[in-house]
């Protein structure tokens, strides 16, 4: 009989976004005693909280929905091509009502610590409503870019106007009209906002440090007809993305870069920027992403369309990156974004020229002059990916944190478990298959490796598994091979682990954050670990919980 005290639940998991959905259907389903806690006051994660004007997948609405059930795919009517935040959060919502998932879902419930307690097997986790929780196994579903960051201003909290970070825009709804408006930031986020803002506030400066490449969504509604289409498609659908590397429908262009004419590639490239969605990225020659001079000759070209969209010669220049390259950071896919610099009521201030030196009373001053506002939006991004970890203690064995695992450099077992950190699972991981795909394809292949993985264990008997020391070593050498072959590794971006506003992730060292080598091929390596009973990985029995030996089994004892 196990020696072991029973936990409050067999499993907590953590985060009640895409991943924590889907995570704890799955463990209803298999009848675990299971719970999931969010600091929010409500479902949805990203899509809760995201609720900026503008908002909106860049992946095709009908690949980013759950692929695990029939009748929800049946149902479900996505009514644009590139979903909007109030849509994808009712969507999310009609989700967990379908199956009754919300009664196993605690909110308002910021998980502070979670450390693990070697003698009896179980995680102790404290929660900001006072409670301690324990769970045999935590799963981590905090999200990829869930915790915020803002610059750090001299000046910020002195502000007597409104500001905030775009992950905490207002719920109740804010008048823009009249109004002058400064956003800081044109990533992803501040691209969708500044076009959809505006031609509704009175004036809008656009505080750039440094440009993105971008190219045009092509969003549009999806009748009745087409979801018709979709709905009898969904199985082909999802087959696709299953083949490419991000997980989307966009599949590379397998000709070689330099093998076809320049008319061809210019061809290809006048196609791709009138079509709908990330193909300008990922159904592109595949040296964009590896060749130097191919990347400079299609920058080139991106470079063009933006001149021939800006009215002012010397403004379109401002809003060229020279930097970095198409496609080695996340390309933000944008709405009438570059048309925005040819109102009269919008303004664009180049940091790199004239630094932001404070913020004011009355707003923000620059080395050139001073600026007036009544709203300043911060677009200045996240702690990406690890960030959310780092914000809960975490205590592993010996009482080792995460946080200082991480010091130096990520590591982890293929983005799900990290050594010194047993029965603590990650569905949306650092180096794990989420990061760099379409996400929720890349969750449900980690939620269901993980269900598998608790499933083997419950079958044998096991309440402990950690991956090895070597299995993490190797991965993340792998992960970091990956990198090295693509232009990726020179980009400042949340995919290298760059973010200004944190302290020790300035530009300086590169931290190997997401898995590049394509989705087909993680997901692979993640079935071939578990075809061979989860190599790389030692469990041990319940009966066993101070000796924590390792169970050898044979092979294909699955
Ligand atoms: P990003 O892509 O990290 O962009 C953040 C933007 O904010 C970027 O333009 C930054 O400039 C700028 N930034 C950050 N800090 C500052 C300071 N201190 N001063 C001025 N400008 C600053 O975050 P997003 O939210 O746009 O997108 C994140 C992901 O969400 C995106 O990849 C999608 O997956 C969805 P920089 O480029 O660092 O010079």
């Amino acid at each position: 009989m196990s020696q072991t005290p029973h936990p409050d639940y067999e499993v907590i998991v953590i985060g009640a976004g895409v991943g924590g959905i889907y995570q704890i259907k799955r463990l209803v389903d298999l009848g675990v005693k299971a719970t999931v806690l969010d600091a929010a006051p409500d479902l949805g994660g990203t899509w809760y909280w995201n609720r900026y004007p503008g908002a909106r997948f860049d992946s095709e609405s009908y690949t980013y929905g759950y692929s695990f059930s029939k009748d929800l795919l049946n149902t479900w009517h996505w009514k644009e091509r590139f979903s909007s935040q109030p849509e994808n959060l009712r969507y999310l919502s009609f989700v967990a009502d379908t199956f009754d998932l919300r009664r196993h879902m605690q909110f308002n419930c910021r998980v502070e610590s979670a450390r693990f307690d070697e003698a009896n097997t179980l995680w102790r986790l404290t929660v900001s409503d006072g409670r301690e929780l324990t769970s045999r196994f935590v799963i981590m579903a905090v999200g990829l870019l869930s915790t915020p960051t803002l610059p750090r201003l001299e000046g910020m909290e002195s502000f007597k106007g409104r500001q905030f970070h775009t992950f905490n825009w207002p719920h109740e709804p804010i008048e823009l009209a009249g109004k002058k408006v400064a956003v800081v930031g044109t990533g992803a986020t501040g691209i969708q906002v500044i076009a959809e803002i505006a031609d509704k506030v009175g004036e809008l400066t656009v505080f750039q440090r440094r440009p993105n490449w971008s190219a045009p969504l092509n969003n549009g509604p999806i009748s009745e007809a087409e979801m018709t289409d979709i709905r009898t498609r969904y199985d082909e659908i999802f087959a696709k993305c299953a083949l490419t590397p991000g997980s989307f429908e966009h599949e590379p262009d397998r000709r070689g870069f330099w093998e076809v004419s320049r008319e061809e590639r210019v061809a290809l490239w006048d196609r791709l920027y009138d079509e709908p969605g990330f193909g300008i990225w990922l159904s592109n020659f595949r040296e964009i992403f590896t060749d130097e001079k191919a990347n400079a000759e299609f920058s080139d070209y991106i470079a063009d369309r933006i001149r021939r969209r800006v009215k002012d010669p010397a403004i379109a220049e401002k809003l060229i990156p020279r930097d970095h390259g198409f496609g080695v950071q996340r390309v933000p896919m944008e709405t009438h974004y570059f048309e925005v610099y040819n109102r009269p009521n919008v303004k664009l201030v180049d940091l790199g020229e004239t630094p932001i030196e404070r913020v004011t009373e009355t707003g923000i001053l620059t080395t050139e002059r001073d600026y007036d506002f009544d709203i300043i939006v911060y677009a200045t991004g996240f702690d990406a990916i690890t960030g959310a970890f780092d914000h809960i203690d975490i205590q592993g064995v010996g009482g080792e944190t995460l946080a200082e695992h991480w010091r130096d450099q990520v590591s982890t077992f293929l983005g799900m478990l990290v050594h010194g950190f047993p029965n603590m699972l990650m569905v949306s991981g650092p180096q794990g298959g989420s990061a760099s795909a379409n996400y929720p394809r890349g969750i449900e292949v980690g939620v269901d490796w993980c269900t598998d993985l608790l499933q083997h264990m419950k079958r044998r008997g096991l309440d402990r598994v950690e991956a090895t020391a070597a299995a993490e070593a190797e991965w993340a050498a792998h992960v970091k091979d990956m990198y090295s072959m693509t232009l990726m590794r020179k980009a400042k971006s949340w995919f290298t682990g760059y973010n200004s506003n944190v302290p020790g992730h300035e530009e300086g060292s590169i931290r190997y954050m997401v898995y590049n080598g394509g989705a087909p091929k993680f997901v692979a390596r993640a079935r071939q670990v578990a075809e061979q009973v989860y190599a790389g990985m030692e469990f041990a029995a319940a009966e066993a919980p101070s000796n924590q030996t390792a169970v050898a089994e044979p092979a294909g004892a699955r």
